[in-house]
């Protein structure tokens, strides 16, 4: 019965050291993490303001007689300017069944007008004075 009981004991005991052992040991201070060192956040800066892109603009030159820039690409939005540049009177006039309709009127020599485009498509254009001269613009979406 003794022997028994001192069995247990001693059985126990290497055990108890063992964990007496760790509990005492500096290992446990060595797991010590620091908090981290304040980091401030970045100073606040503020998002720039919107500015919108400006609407596209171009100028097309009409000379005697003929449209300079006579079939050219924009983008919807776009005002297009025609200058004459020429000698004589000349028109920009949409074509009759032209989804777009424009017509600047007689532009004299030095004079200009424009149309905005704000439907996509393909237009058709002529001079009413000189039927001849015809152009097109394409405006993409
Ligand atoms: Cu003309």
């Amino acid at each position: 019965m003794i022997s028994c009981l001192k069995r247990v004991v001693f059985s126990c005991v290497p055990a108890c050291v063992a964990a007496l052992a760790v509990a005492c040991s500096g290992s446990v201070a060595s797991t010590y993490t620091p908090y981290p060192t304040y980091t401030p956040q970045p100073t606040y800066t503020p998002v720039p303001t919107y500015t919108p892109y400006p609407a596209p603009v171009v100028t097309l030159r009409i000379v005697d007689d003929f449209f300079q820039e006579a079939d050219i690409v924009v983008v919807r939005g776009t005002t297009v300017t025609w200058a004459n540049e020429g000698e004589a009177p000349h028109t920009s006039s949409s074509a009759r069944d032209s989804r777009e309709q424009w017509d600047t009127g007689y532009l004299m020599p030095g004079q200009k007008a424009s149309h905005t485009f704000n439907q996509p498509g393909m237009f058709f254009y002529y001079c009413r004075v000189h039927e001849y001269m015809t152009a097109t613009i394409r405006v993409l979406e």
